[in-house]
């Protein structure tokens, strides 16, 4: 299968694993002045876009990533007015967010390509970039949030890649310390934090990273993700104040036409899992 021009295979050499997907066709490949950004069409998962040969999203399962990187911090704020989100250039975490009542998305994407390709390719997720409410930025996240005023926001999303590359300088304790600065006293800051199965130590060091920037409360939450290394990834919020219930009623019907998202699975995420508390001494609530 490796090596196969049919298949786009994404391995894990340290694992010793791989996801595979079926391509119909390579539709483009473009290096930009940060990464090399690459379109497929797959047999069966709709478009993929990988950047530096990583999977990001598929039209097929992306729903799962971007409902629970931006429902459950929605729903746990009690009123979010302002909201940020780093990276999250393909626009799917804008989309999700604009379904809610807030006053201003700001999205802040190194690389301009991101958006280009997300706009032809993964047209359903862009519908909302007009919202005049949404604010696109093509710039340095992390010298977007030291420049940002003290107190001016309530929810931080951070939708990146992994932590290599341009995303290296998002998962540390100097780029939390700005988040905590930047956030008003209820704001919540959430991060995509990788796989809990086999980014352990990653997830460690980052809720470490956390609470040294004196976030207060921290709680991992986890999903499915076909697309990504052992198709099990979680998402960390982090409180500057303990983490309120979240809006449960708001959260009951669902009026945000979501596919995976709802209040059981929102319920249900607050369990602490045996094995997290276990092996990463997590204190989930
Ligand atoms: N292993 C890849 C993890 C990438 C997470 N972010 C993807 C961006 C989707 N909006």
């Amino acid at each position: 299968m490796f090596n196969n021009p049919s298949w786009f295979t994404e391995a894990n050499t340290s694992w010793g694993t791989g996801f595979s997907l079926q391509i119909k066709a390579k539709i483009c490949e473009e290096q930009s002045p940060y990464q090399k950004v690459a379109i497929y069409e797959t047999t069966h998962f709709g478009y993929l876009m990988t950047i530096d040969d990583i999977i990001m999203l598929s039209t097929c399962d992306n729903f799962l990533y971007h409902e629970m990187m931006s429902h459950p911090v929605l729903f746990t704020h009690p009123n979010p007015k302002n909201v940020v989100i780093i990276g999250g250039g393909d626009c799917g975490t804008l989309k999700e967010v604009l379904k809610h009542p807030v006053d201003s998305v700001v999205q802040i994407d190194i690389d301009e390509k991101v958006t280009q390709l997300a706009e032809k390719y993964f047209p359903e997720l862009c519908s909302s970039n007009n919202d005049p409410r949404a604010t696109l930025l093509f710039q340095d996240g992390i010298r977007w949030m030291q420049e940002a005023k003290t107190g001016s926001i309530d929810i931080i999303i951070v939708d990146s890649t992994d932590p290599i590359g341009p995303a290296e300088g998002l998962f540390n304790q100097a780029f939390y310390e700005q988040c905590y600065r930047v956030l008003r006293e209820d704001g919540l800051l959430v991060q995509q934090s990788e796989s809990p199965l086999i980014h352990q130590q990653l997830l460690k060091d980052m809720r470490h990273a956390m609470k040294k920037a004196d976030f207060t409360d921290l709680l991992t939450i986890t999903f499915p993700q076909p697309v990504y290394p052992s198709g099990w990834w979680s998402a960390t919020i982090a409180g500057k104040k303990q983490l309120p219930l979240f809006r449960k009623d708001e959260a009951t019907f669902n009026q945000l036409a979501t596919k995976y998202y709802q209040f059981a699975i929102h319920e249900a995420a607050l369990t602490p899992i045996p094995m997290l508390k276990d092996v990463l001494g997590l204190n989930n609530k």
